[in-house]
């Protein structure tokens, strides 16, 4: 594994401001509302930062609806994101778009959208370009299960594989579409077995073990770039919330939750780290109150934020 120490406590902080941040805006979201409504990202953090970290500026991701720690690491700021959950001005493209599919080509961050399975094509659309434009750069996306069960999924995957497209596939596979346990969507035991059946090189990993997904991505990354074509990377892992911050998640019982939360992947990753020497408990601290400062300044940002004018709401909408 090719991390300095100093790279093994930025990731570390990276899971942590991801899993933070979500608790905080849950809290809000609960408290007294928000525009957009949370769809918690709590158990998964690892995949996130896991398969984004290392990405060049200018390979091009498109984030599912529970990644938002590939947001952070690709450079947007805690505040944009903080201000994107209150609908503010200062959000993502004015807070047109929710926060979490937002875009920023500047930071190779492409677009996403709640259309379920679609930005899979999205993002093996842009696979091709790359190869066209005679690009070492790679398209990655990251989607749940139940979007490896939609039509784009296997268009895509088939089109990838016969033209070796430079794209990853990481799916976060959390057992649940909303309420549907994957044994009810899917007859084959992994979403890597369907990759097989396309041609796609596919490996199943340990979602929860962020160097894990570090190094299956790192991989995949590395063909993709050598003009090897795609891979599939299934992150088994946990859904801690419900759906949304409004499911009452009354369709699972609490102890499985519960027994999820026991293998908690920032935890573990600091576990680990500490038992190496990389992390110790003054410096976890130290980390944890910088962590929740910059929130804290997010949080200030977007209250003190004002709203979008009505009359900019189809700026950039038409072209002139
Ligand atoms: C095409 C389409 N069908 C249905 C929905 C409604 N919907 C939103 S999220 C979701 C489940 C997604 O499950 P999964 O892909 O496993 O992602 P997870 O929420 O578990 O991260 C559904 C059915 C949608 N947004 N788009
Ligand atoms: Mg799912």
């Amino acid at each position: 594994m090719n991390l300095t120490k100093d790279e093994l406590r930025e990731m570390y902080r990276l899971l942590l401001l991801t899993r933070k941040n979500d608790e905080r805006v849950n809290e809000i979201y609960a408290r007294k509302g928000l525009p957009e409504l949370p769809h918690s990202c709590m158990g998964e953090e690892a995949i996130a930062v896991g398969c984004t970290y290392k990405l060049r500026q200018d390979d091009y991701i498109i984030p599912s609806l529970r990644a938002r720690g590939m947001f952070l690491v690709k450079g947007i700021p805690t505040k944009v994101m903080m201000a994107g959950a209150y609908g503010k001005r200062t959000g993502p493209a004015r807070s047109i778009s929710t926060s979490h599919h937002m875009g920023d080509m500047s930071k190779g961050i492409m677009l996403g959208t709640g259309l379920i399975g679609s930005s899979v094509a999205v993002a093996t659309g842009a696979a091709l370009g790359l190869k066209d434009m005679g690009k070492d750069s790679v398209s990655l996306i990251s989607f749940g299960d139940g979007a490896s069960s939609q039509g784009d999924f296997f268009e895509s995957l088939n089109l990838a594989a016969i033209w070796k497209l430079p794209v990853i596939f990481v799916c976060e596979n959390n057992g649940y579409a909303i309420s549907t346990t994957t044994d009810r969507q899917m007859a084959v035991e992994n979403v890597a077995d369907k990759a097989a059946g396309l041609g796609v090189s596919a490996v199943i990993v340990d979602g929860n073990d962020v160097l894990a997904v570090f190094e299956a991505t790192q991989e995949a990354v590395a063909r993709a770039r050598r003009g090897e074509g795609p891979t599939l990377v299934e992150c088994k892992t946990n859904r801690w919330h419900g759906h949304s911050e409004n499911d009452r998640d009354n369709y699972r019982n609490p102890a499985e939750v519960e027994a999820m939360k026991r293998d908690d992947c920032v935890k573990r990753f600091e576990k680990y780290l500490l038992d190496k020497g990389v992390l110790t408990p003054e410096l976890a601290a130290k980390i944890m109150q910088s962590v929740l400062q910059e929130i804290d300044e997010a949080v200030k940002f977007a209250e003190e934020s004002p709203f979008p004018a009505p009359e900019e709401a189809l700026r950039d909408v038409y072209a002139d």
